[in-house]
């Protein structure tokens, strides 16, 4: 392993920091970063030596390799970028265990296919989907008292400004809401709690961040950025409905939330309200844009708000004009070093640190202070800095170990640099020889987000880190020129972070959350009356015919469905419903119908349907496309369409 890198450090830091400072030439800075890790492959900085410390360290987040039929101790809600769901990876052994479609549609469980599933995910006149692309970058699960509760996790997709709630029971994507008026919805998370009620200890809302800003009403005509607006938006947890948005200077990335309700954060990267990026990065500082939430909700109660567009969605007024007075201020901008990237609360609810990315640097802003500023306590949002340290080159997120300990992504330096928070706030408070890096570890290779076990929770309990590569290079077999992601597994339970393990994975999740497995108590069967077409006998099976409507009517039971056949006529306009009357857990059943595009499951319990058009003549074995029973491949029904 790599010794500790001492350049850090020294009392020169501040200068050091400054002069790091990117500049105009930080596009050129990025392209180095990435050629300069090919170097650190050569020299294989986690090699052998690493493996075998890893192997002999054993605590933590203990053997990787479980014995068949031992259970991974952690879930892992893994954000599955371009595929649009959500994957579920059992900690520490990085298996992946399933994928939860959500945006896109899947042809495994017939996601996009049933009308169920087209119901949750939108659909055009026509009834084809609305968008069939997505780009999934967050993932957050509710909370109740500092911790995960096991309701719901979120995911947003970038592309088309859309959110998806997963139930965690049946691990299925039941809700999206596209929020008006925004593009590149981006940076997601829940509260913790209620900023006024205290009873309620729970997530009722979930923050959202637009990254792009865009004209409102969104008409050509201007190429004047500071006349484009970005908006922060509020979704209820349990409606899914948008509560309110508001209207900002500059744009949103990442999202965090207090432990007591009373604040939400975005870090913002465009402060200059650039519409070129050598305009983004214009200015030396940025910002960390405060959300004061139960102002925010009084302004929109008190009708203090305007609409755009078709949206009936109240936007209140956040901009910097109009926030001046601290004691009536919706919001609050933190200058923070040039185009910060990630936003994290740190798990003793103290502090939220934004990573300067572009500015070698971490920034360390108190809670308690910015809430002094709202009662006017405070001259400027910006004395609720209490550290802004050096950390090394293209800070990116930060996770927790819950014992004073933040680790921070280093992008540029392919790195995770350890750090203490409390030893960074004595170091910038002037004591210089508070030594607040605590070691670094080399990373293959520029690493995006990084995730502790229960990190962003009250529990956060140091044991595994997982970190998010974005680049593999040499690390696993050629597969042209797409290379996979790594996904490299940490164990955190010592002072020095030891390397534990490499996982390919599709490209590209950025982000994810690891959190105890009892924490989730997912149900393995239906009831039957969760779903209203629910066909509840096999005797009530059949083909009903309306003139050209025709419902078809079937069960299934391993190993057949109750109709060997049915008949229907060309151009008959078909909704086929099938329950599994299967009850034991894992007994699933498929459903294709060759030339028909038509492919879907039924768990055990489970109603579906598909709708279409019987419009080619013949006869067509519909058969069941999971392994249920040695009779499997004859579980089979004839649709039978008479020309
Ligand atoms: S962003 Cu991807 S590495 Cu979309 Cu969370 Cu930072
Ligand atoms: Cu039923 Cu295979
Ligand atoms: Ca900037």
């Amino acid at each position: 392993m790599k010794d500790v890198d001492k350049k850090n450090e020294g009392e020169e830091l501040g200068v050091m920091a400054r002069r790091r400072f990117m500049n105009s030439a930080a596009l050129a800075g990025l392209s180095i970063g990435a050629i300069a890790c090919t170097d650190k492959a050569a020299t294989g900085a986690a090699g052998p030596a690493a493996s075998s410390a890893a192997v002999a360290h054993g605590g933590g987040g203990g053997a990787v390799h479980l014995k068949p039929g031992e259970l991974d101790t952690y879930y892992g809600l893994w954000s599955g970028g371009h595929t649009g769901d959500m994957r579920v990876l059992g900690l520490p052994s990085g298996r992946e265990i399933t994928r939860i479609p959500c945006f896109v549609p899947d042809a495994l469980v017939g996601w996009g296919i049933t009308n169920e599933s087209k119901k949750v995910m939108g659909t055009k006149a026509d009834g084809s989907l609305k968008y069939t692309v997505a780009d999934t970058h967050h993932t957050h699960a509710s909370y109740k008292d500092g911790n995960y509760d096991g309701r719901y996790a979120w995911i947003n997709d970038k592309i088309n400004s859309r959110i998806a709630r997963i139930r965690l029971d049946y691990f299925v994507c039941d809700k999206i809401t596209e929020l008006p008026n925004v593009q590149g919805f981006h940076g997601i998370f829940p509260d913790k709690a209620d900023p006024v009620d205290p009873k309620i200890n729970y997530t009722t809302r979930v923050f959202c961040g637009a990254e792009f800003s865009i004209p409102l009403p969104n008409t050509v005509g201007t190429e004047d950025g500071t006349k484009y607006h970005s908006l922060f938006t509020c979704v209820d947890a349990e409606s899914m409905e948008v509560r309110w948005q508001v209207l900002i200077d500059g744009n949103c990335d990442l999202t965090a939330t207090s432990y007591d309700g009373k604040l939400a954060a975005t870090n913002q990267y465009n402060t200059e309200m650039g519409v070129h990026y050598e305009d983004m990065m214009s200015a030396e500082r940025d910002a960390c844009l405060f959300f004061n939430i139960a102002r925010i909700e009084e302004a929109v109660k008190a009708g203090k708000f305007k609409t755009y567009g078709d949206s009936k969605v109240p936007v209140v007024d956040g901009t910097r004009e109009s926030n001046k007075d601290a004691k009536t201020a919706l919001t609050a901008y933190v200058s923070v070093p040039k185009n910060p990237h990630g936003v994290n609360a740190s798990p003793d609810a103290k502090y939220f640190i934004c990573a300067g990315k572009l500015s070698p640097t971490g920034t360390v802003i108190e809670l308690a202070k910015v809430l002094e500023y709202f009662e006017g306590k405070l001259e400027s949002p910006d004395k609720a800095i209490v550290a802004e340290v050096e950390l090394g080159l293209g800070p990116l997120h930060t996770a927790f170990d819950g014992r004073g300990n933040a680790y921070t992504t280093l992008f540029l330096d392919s790195q995770v640099v350890k750090w203490n928070v409390e030893a960074a706030i004595k170091f910038h408070a002037g004591d210089k020889s508070a030594k607040y890096v605590v070691d670094r570890l080399d990373v293959q290779y520029q690493p995006g987000h990084l995730n502790a076990s229960q990190s962003e929770t009250r529990a956060a309990d140091g044991k595994i880190l997982a970190v998010g590569c974005k680049f593999s290079k040499d690390r696993f077999l050629p597969v042209g020129p797409l290379h996979p992601e790594n996904e490299q597994l940490i164990d955190i339970s010592g002072e020095k972070m030891v390397l534990l393990a490499d996982h390919p994975v599709r490209g590209e999740p950025h982000d994810f959350i690891i959190f105890k497995r009892d924490l989730l108590k997912p149900k393995q069967v239906y009831a039957l009356d969760d779903f209203p077409l629910a066909i509840k006998d096999p005797k009530e099976t059949g083909v009903f015919r309306n003139g050209k409507k025709v419902t078809v009517k079937i069960t299934s039971q391993a190993p057949a469905f109750s109709l060997r056949e049915f008949k229907l006529k060309k151009g008959d306009e078909v909704t086929l419903i099938l329950t599994n009357l299967d009850k034991i857990e894992d007994l699933t059943h498929g459903f294709a119908i060759p030339k028909y595009n038509v492919n879907f499951i039924v768990n055990p319990l489970e109603t579906a349907s598909v709708s279409f058009i019987a419009d080619k003549p013949g006869v067509f074995w519909c058969y069941c496309t999971h392994f249920c029973h040695a009779l499997h491949l004859e579980m089979r029904t004839r649709m039978i369409v008479e020309a």
